[in-house]
């Protein structure tokens, strides 16, 4: 039997996105905010599965290549701080419908699957910093970037030289 593995759903952000991002995190926040996220691992979570099973992978990403959502643009223009979970985090004030389409077909069929869901309402953002437990003076506004999204992909949380590192498995295209 195969081991168990750490997976999500997510939306990446394109390379010189993920760039100019951690460039405007390190001219607006004091280095002692928190652990900062690699520039690679920036991404929008649409819905985190666990630890499953190839079973359950291959159930999942079949759902996920029937899935007919249509691409979106979303702005990040909005930035917060969660004290409780010590993230500091860039996300959106007006989430797109296909947005919250998206992330909600594949939360249900997460669940349907087996795969606890947070009971907390959706709230699609970037994490910048981990482990940001001390108060945090969170910049006024974030420059607004505009992220537009065509694809979706399934991603493995994996754990290297004692750093967190997300291998996409499999990306699905969004349509027009
Ligand atoms: P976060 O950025 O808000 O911490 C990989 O770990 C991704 O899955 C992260 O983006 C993380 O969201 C999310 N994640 C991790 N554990 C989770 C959980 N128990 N419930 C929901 N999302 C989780």
């Amino acid at each position: 039997m195969s081991a168990e593995r750490r997976l999500f759903f997510a939306l990446s952000l394109p390379a010189k996105m993920q760039k100019q991002v951690i460039k405007w995190r390190a001219d607006n926040f004091p280095p002692e905010t928190g652990r900062p996220v690699a520039a690679a691992n920036l991404h929008i979570t649409l819905a985190f599965l666990g630890e499953i099973s190839d079973l359950k992978v291959r159930a999942l990403t079949g759902v996920a290549g029937r899935i007919q959502a249509q691409k979106f643009s979303l702005q990040l223009d909005d930035i917060g701080h969660w004290p409780g979970s010590g993230v500091v985090w860039m996300g959106t004030k007006r989430a797109p419908n296909a947005l919250l389409q998206l992330a909600s077909v594949l939360r249900s069929h997460a669940a349907r699957n087996g795969c606890h869901q947070s009971t907390l309402p959706f709230h699609p953002h970037v994490s910048l910093y981990r482990s940001a437990t001390r108060p945090v003076a969170v910049p006024p506004a974030t420059p607004g970037w505009q992220l537009d999204a065509t694809e979706f992909s399934l991603y493995e949380s994996l754990f290297e030289r004692g750093r967190p590192r997300y291998h996409c498995l499999q990306t699905w295209p969004l349509g027009d």
